[in-house]
C-alpha cells in the first residue's frame, strides 16, 4: 500500500493484500473530528485504488473504537455552520469504497463511533465492546445513519428502544441481535479474526468480491424483487470475466484457481 504519513490514523499492511487502519486519537478515545475523518477518507480512497490491496480492516484501540463525534468540536456549532457546510456529509464516504471493509470493534463504539462501525461491510466485536447511540442524552439524534442502519440490523423494536433510551449494549448482545457477525473473547482475537477474514477474502477474485459486496449492500436499499434483478444482472455480467472461466476450470481440473482479477 502507498506510504502516507497520517496523524490521527495508522496504516499498516500486516497480511498479503490486507490493509489495517487503526484510529489513533487516544487522548480523546478516538472521538471523531474533521481532521481524522479527512485522513480516513484520503486513506480509504487511496486503498480502493491500490491494486495490491484487496480488503481493509478498520479498528480502534482496545479501549475505544471511537467514543463518538467530538462533542467539544460540535458544541458551539450553529444551524448555519452545520447546514451551510454540510456537517458530517463526508463522514460516510467510507460507504463508497468498493473493497470490503471489516470493522473490528473493541471498547467504546458510541454515537458516531457506532455509526462508523455500522458502515463497515462485515462487523466483528469483542466482549470488551460497548456499543450505543447516546445522542438523545446530548439533546440531538444520531446523524450519520444510526437511526437507519441500526433499525435495518436489529429491527425497529430494538433500535427504537436503544435510540430513545441511549442505553449501551455489549459486543455479545450485538452478536445475538445480528449487528455483528462474530464476538471474540478479547481485543487481540477480534483484530486477528478480522485480519484472517480479510486475508481469506484477499485470496478470491477481486472482481467476484466486488460484485458480492455490491449486491449484498443493494439488499439494504432495494426491495427483494428489484434486489434479485440487480443480482441477476451482476451474475450474468460475471460470465464475461476471465476469473469465472478460471474458477470453474480449476474446479473441473481439481486445481487451485490462479485469479487474474479481470
Ligand atoms: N468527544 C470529545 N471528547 C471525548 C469524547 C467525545 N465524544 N469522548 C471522550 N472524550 C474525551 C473526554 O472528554 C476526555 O478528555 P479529557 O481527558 O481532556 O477530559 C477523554 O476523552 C477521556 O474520556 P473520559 O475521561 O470521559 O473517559 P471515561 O473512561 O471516564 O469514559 C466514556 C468513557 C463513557 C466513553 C465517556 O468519555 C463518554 O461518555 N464519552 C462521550 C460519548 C458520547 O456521548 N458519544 C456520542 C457523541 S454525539 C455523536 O457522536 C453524534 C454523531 C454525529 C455523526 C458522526 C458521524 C460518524
Amino acid at each position: 500500500a502507498a506510504e502516507h504519513k497520517y496523524e490521527h490514523i495508522q496504516l499498516t499492511t500486516p497480511r498479503p493484500g490486507v490493509a489495517l487502519i487503526t484510529l489513533n486519537r487516544p487522548k480523546a478515545l478516538n472521538a471523531l473530528f474533521s481532521p481524522l475523518i479527512n485522513e480516513l477518507n484520503t486513506c480509504t480512497s487511496s486503498l480502493d485504488r491500490d491494486t495490491s490491496i484487496s480488503a481493509i480492516v478498520l479498528t480502534g484501540s482496545p479501549k475505544a473504537f471511537a467514543a463518538g463525534a467530538d462533542i467539544k468540536e460540535m458544541a458551539p456549532k450553529t444551524f448555519s455552520d452545520a447546514y451551510g457546510h454540510d456537517f458530517i456529509e463526508s463522514w460516510s464516504n467510507i460507504t463508497r469504497i468498493k473493497k470490503p471493509v471489516i470493522g473490528a470493534v473493541n471498547g467504546y463504539a458510541l454515537g458516531g463511533g457506532c455509526e462508523l462501525a455500522m458502515m463497515c461491510d462485515i462487523l466483528y466485536a469483542s466482549k470488551t465492546a460497548t456499543f450505543g447511540q447516546p445522542e438523545i442524552k446530548l439533546g440531538i439524534l444520531p446523524g450519520a445513519g444510526g437511526t437507519q442502519r441500526l433499525a435495518h440490523a436489529v429491527g425497529k423494536a430494538k433500535a427504537m428502544h436503544l435510540i430513545l433510551t441511549g442505553d449501551n449494549f455489549s459486543g455479545e448482545q450485538a452478536e445475538q441481535w445480528g449487528l455483528v457477525a462474530k464476538c471474540f473473547d478479547d481485543a487481540e482475537a477480534c483484530v486477528n479474526g478480522a485480519l484472517d477474514t480479510a486475508e481469506k477474502i484477499a485470496g478470491y477474485s477481486k472482481i467476484a468480491v466486488k460484485a458480492c459486496k455490491e449486491a449484498v449492500n443493494k439488499s439494504q436499499d432495494l426491495g427483494v424483487r428489484e434486489g434479485v434483478e440487480y443480482e441477476r444482472r451482476l451474475f450474468h455480467g460475471l460470465f464475461g470475466s476471465q476469473d469465472q472461466k478460471i474458477g470453474m476450470e480449476a474446479f473441473a481440473n481439481k486445481k487451485k484457481a490462479e485469479w487474474t482479477h479481470s
